[in-house]
């Protein structure tokens, strides 16, 4: 990297966008944009491909090129890194964009992480399971580069979706991987001594949904996504205790809330055995 590539001042620039609405013009260079994709698609692929992260953690779901709404998380959870943030995935938005620099991020999201376990007791990933998955070594050997083919590990990670039609797998009406019912979702916690899954991959009105006695959790973060759904936007927070709640984005300066659990749930959604940990 050149001595004059400067991050702290393109992210200042681009700090500067967060209240522009519709097409947004970016004050940076081409060659700005480059280095910049290079230097992330560098970074990525350094990092393992199913990541091991720690409490306390914020995670969030589609956000689909919604950028003002990015801000409105940071607000909440604190600007990076004062705020630590998974993101699972869907980052841009379907219109407005140069194909010329599209080759370029293609080449930077192959290299992205793929799934992440937060203190062995999350799992994380953009659209769930797959009947090909038997141990996470076949998670951790993908290699990247890599281009997602139609079908197969790599394709159902990102792309499956649970079902409440079929406790065990299911077709897709995407057309494309699977569906998981609740027993898959059990089976694989017990196997792997998770607690929870988190994905993301799917509008849900809340911003987030729970499925399989709340043993996942959809989170999609694009609230009003496309202007063509009243969805609201979520992110879970989860502290160093792994109790988890929920930041809930209704609509940009109106309405900012937060969800927290009631005593039940979060008796529920802390993780007993961290919990025994804490209390020695
Ligand atoms: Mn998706």
């Amino acid at each position: 990297m050149s001595s004059n590539f400067n991050v702290d001042s393109i992210i200042s620039k681009l700090h500067q966008l967060r209240h522009k609405k519709g097409k947004i013009k970016t004050k940076l260079k081409e060659n700005e944009i480059k280095k910049l994709i290079l230097l992330a698609r560098e970074i990525f692929i350094n990092q393992p491909i199913l990541l091991e992260l720690a409490t306390p953690i914020m995670i969030l779901g589609d956000i689909h090129g919604q950028y003002s709404d990015l801000f409105n998380y940071f607000d909440h959870g604190g600007y990076p890194p004062n705020g630590n943030y998974l993101f699972l995935g869907d980052y841009v938005g379907r219109k407005y964009y140069s194909t010329k620099l599209w080759k370029l991020f293609l080449s930077c999201f192959q290299c992205l992480p793929l799934s992440a376990i937060i203190d062995d007791k999350i799992f994380c990933v953009h659209g769930g399971l797959s009947p090909n998955l038997t141990s996470l070594n076949q998670i951790k050997n993908i290699k990247r580069p890599k281009e997602v083919k139609d079908h197969g590990l790599v394709c159902d990670l990102l792309w499956s979706d649970p079902s409440p039609k079929n406790k065990e797998w299911g077709l897709n009406e995407r057309g494309v991987s699977y569906t998981y019912g609740s027993k898959v979702v059990n089976q694989f916690n017990q196997a792997y001594g998770f607690d929870l899954i988190v994905r993301a991959h799917q509008v849900v009105d809340e911003g987030f949904e729970f499925f399989a006695n709340r043993s996942l959790v959809t989170v999609f973060s694009a609230p009003y996504y496309c202007g063509e759904f009243d969805n609201a936007g979520g992110m879970v927070i989860v502290n160093e205790e792994l109790c988890c709640s929920f930041f809930k984005e209704i609509m940009e300066n109106i309405g900012l809330f937060l969800f927290e659990c009631t005593s039940d749930e979060k008796d529920r959604l802390v993780f007993r055995n961290k919990l025994k940990e804490i209390n020695l």
